[in-house]
C-alpha cells in the first residue's frame, strides 16, 4: 500500500486551512500567521499539487494595488519555483463588516454592487493564475430573521450576480467554471442554497447553467444530517461535481472542519470508493482536485499543522487502498451479486419497449405474485456492510 502522496494524486489545500491561526468565537489566535511562500514550499514538500485561496488570504482587504501586486508576485514566483499550481480561487465576501448582511444578496444595493466588483476583480486574478474553478461560498448570503429578508428577491439577486459573472467570463474568453458551495448555516442562522440539491436546482434557473456546478463539502451536508456520498452521487448524475471540499464532521453541530476521515469514517469510505471507482464496476467518477477544506486543531503548533495536512492525504490514500481491496475480494463480489447491486444498472424496460408493451406484459403484473415473490428470502445487504467494515478496519485483505 502506498500512502506517500504525489502530485498525480491531485491533492490541494486552501491557504486558509493550513494558514488558520486558531482564532474562534471564544478565543484568539494560538499560532503565528503563515506566509504564502512557506505554505507553497511546504505543500510541495509533502506531495500536494495545488494551493487554493481567497483574495484576502493572499493580501488584506485594505491592501493597496502595490501591496496586492507584490503578494501576487511572491506567490507566482513560489509556484514557478516548486511546480505547485492554483487550480481554484475564491472570494472573501464574508469577513469584512460591510458584508454583515451578505455580498451579492445584501439588502443594501451599494454593497451588492461593491461585491460584484470584488468578484469581477478576483475572476481576473483567477484567470491570470490559470485557475479552472471559481468557488462561490455564500457564507453571509442568508438571514436570521424571516421578516427581514425577502428570500425570493435574494435568490433573484444571487442569479443576477451569477449571470453577470458568467457573461464576463464568456466575453473575456476565460476557461473558468463556477462552483457553488452549499452550507446550511454558520455564520448566518440560515444560508441560501443550503444543500447540494438546493444549489443544483437553482443552477437550472441561470442563463448559462453549463458554467455552474457545485463544490460540496463533507461537513456541510453532514451538518444538515444528510448522507454526503448520496449528495455527491446526485451531483455526478447531474454532471455538476466541479470541485469538492474534503474534511471531517461528527454529527449535526457546528462546522468542525476536522481532518478528512476523522469524522464519519464509513461515509468517507463510501465517498472515496465512489470518487475512485464510480460505483459498481465503473471507472473514476471524478477527476478534479481532491481539495481539503479543514482546520488544523487550535491545540497544534506548526508541526501539528503539517502533521494534520499529511493526515488528510494519508486518510484519502488509505481509504482508496481499502476500497480497492473491498472491490477485489471475491466474497464481496459474490455478496454484491446476490444483493443484485449491479441489476439496478439494467434499464427497467426492455430495449424499445413502450408503456403499451409494458401494459400488455401480464408477467409484470397480472401474473406477478407479489405475495410470494421473495418467498421469505432477503437481499443480504447487512453482509455487504460487514464485509465493507472488515476491509475498512484492515481485518481482511
Ligand atoms: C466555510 C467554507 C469555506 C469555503 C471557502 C471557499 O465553511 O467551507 O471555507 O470553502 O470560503 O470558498
Ligand atoms: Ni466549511
Ligand atoms: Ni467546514
Ligand atoms: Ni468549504
Amino acid at each position: 500500500m502506498t500512502v506517500t502522496p504525489t502530485p498525480a494524486d491531485k491533492f490541494s489545500f486552501g491557504l486558509w486551512t493550513i494558514g488558520w491561526v486558531g482564532q474562534d468565537q471564544f478565543g484568539s489566535a494560538s499560532r503565528e500567521p503563515l506566509d504564502v511562500v512557506e505554505a507553497v514550499e511546504k505543500l510541495a514538500e509533502i506531495g500536494a499539487y495545488g494551493l487554493t485561496f481567497h483574495d484576502n488570504d493572499l493580501f488584506p482587504f485594505e491592501a493597496t494595488d502595490v501591496e496586492r501586486s507584490r503578494q501576487i508576485g511572491r506567490l507566482t514566483k513560489a509556484l514557478a519555483d516548486t511546480g505547485v499550481t492554483v487550480p481554484m480561487i475564491t472570494t472573501n465576501l464574508f469577513s469584512h463588516p460591510v458584508f454583515k448582511d451578505g455580498g451579492v444578496t445584501s439588502n443594501d444595493r451599494a454593497v451588492r454592487r461593491f461585491a460584484l466588483r470584488k468578484l469581477l476583480r478576483n475572476i481576473d486574478l483567477a484567470a491570470e493564475l490559470g485557475a479552472e474553478t471559481f468557488v462561490m461560498w455564500g457564507g453571509r448570503e442568508g438571514a436570521e430573521f424571516d421578516a427581514a429578508k425577502d428570500v425570493q428577491a435574494a435568490l433573484a439577486r444571487y442569479r443576477e450576480g451569477a449571470n453577470l459573472l458568467a457573461q464576463y467570463v464568456t466575453d473575456q474568453g476565460y476557461h473558468l467554471r463556477f462552483a457553488i458551495e452549499p452550507k446550511p448555516n454558520e455564520p448566518r442562522g440560515d444560508i441560501l442554497l443550503p444543500t447540494v440539491g438546493h444549489a443544483i436546482a437553482w443552477i437550472g434557473t441561470l442563463d448559462q447553467p453549463n458554467l455552474f456546478g457545485v463544490n460540496p463539502e463533507v461537513g456541510h451536508e453532514q451538518m444538515a444530517g444528510l448522507n454526503f456520498t448520496h449528495g455527491i452521487a446526485q451531483a455526478l448524475d447531474a454532471g455538476k461535481l466541479f470541485h469538492i471540499d474534503l474534511n471531517g464532521q461528527r454529527s449535526i453541530k457546528f462546522d468542525q472542519d476536522l481532518v478528512f476521515g476523522h469524522g464519519d469514517l464509513q461515509n468517507a469510505f463510501s465517498l472515496v470508493d465512489l470518487l475512485e471507482n464510480g460505483g459498481p464496476g465503473g471507472g473514476p467518477a471524478y477527476t478534479g482536485p481532491r481539495h481539503f477544506d479543514y482546520k488544523p486543531s487550535r491545540t497544534e503548533d506548526y508541526n501539528g499543522v503539517w502533521e494534520s495536512a499529511r493526515a488528510n492525504m494519508r486518510m484519502y490514500l488509505i481509504l482508496k487502498d481499502r476500497a480497492a481491496a473491498f472491490r477485489a475480494d471475491p466474497e464481496v463480489q459474490e455478496a454484491l451479486a446476490a444483493a443484485k447491486v449491479a441489476e439496478l444498472s439494467e434499464p427497467t424496460l426492455n430495449p424499445g419497449e413502450t408503456y403499451t408493451d409494458l401494459l400488455a406484459d401480464a408477467s409484470a403484473y397480472e401474473d406477478f405474485d407479489a405475495a410470494s415473490y421473495y418467498n421469505g428470502k432477503g437481499f443480504g445487504f447487512v453482509k455487504i456492510q460487514q464485509l465493507m467494515l472488515e476491509h475498512l478496519m484492515g481485518a481482511r485483505g
